[in-house]
């Protein structure tokens, strides 16, 4: 299998909830290394341009909302298959369907309030990463 990356975001919910650590410490036994992250409270701009892939669903200008409520945490982690990975450990996106044992069904309150975001394939993986880093800012292990 292939080392990937992939932009994992920790919500304004989870961050409210003290879980950062708690988060990054699943991501890390999972084999998933972080190499890039900061902290920041997006601007509403910012927030509709990530997520502008959902701007015509009904869901977007609450999304939106919730998004900018607060600070969010954003990281790189990079890995064997670290997109499906990354996904399969946050668990389904409404927290009543996640598998038991997976950041949102241990985390997250609602569909809206979901605690976490991963990168859905190779490409969005690289335009999101491009989205928050620069190339300065990427520190893959060299150990
Ligand atoms: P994300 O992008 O945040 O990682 O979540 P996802 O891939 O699991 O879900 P996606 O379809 O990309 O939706 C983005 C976010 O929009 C909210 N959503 N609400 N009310 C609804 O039916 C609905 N559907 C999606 C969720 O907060 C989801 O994380
Ligand atoms: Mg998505």
């Amino acid at each position: 299998m292939a080392v990937e990356r992939t932009l994992s975001i920790i919500k304004p919910d989870a961050v409210a909830k003290n879980v950062i650590g708690e988060i990054y410490s699943r991501f890390e036994h999972a084999g998933l290394k972080i190499i890039a992250a900061r902290m920041q409270h997006l601007s509403r701009e910012r927030a509709e341009a990530f997520y502008a892939v959902h701007s015509e669903r009904p869901f977007f200008k609450d999304l939106v909302s919730f998004m900018i409520s607060g600070p969010v945490m954003v990281q790189v982690l990079e890995g064997e298959n670290a997109i499906a990975l990354h996904r399969d450990i946050m668990g389904a996106t409404d927290p009543k369907k996640a598998d038991p044992g997976t950041i949102r069904a241990d985390f997250a309150d609602s569909i809206d309030e979901n605690a976490v975001h991963g990168s859905d394939s190779p490409d969005t993986a690289a335009q999101e990463i491009n989205f928050f880093f620069g190339p300065d800012e990427v520190c893959p292990r060299t150990r």
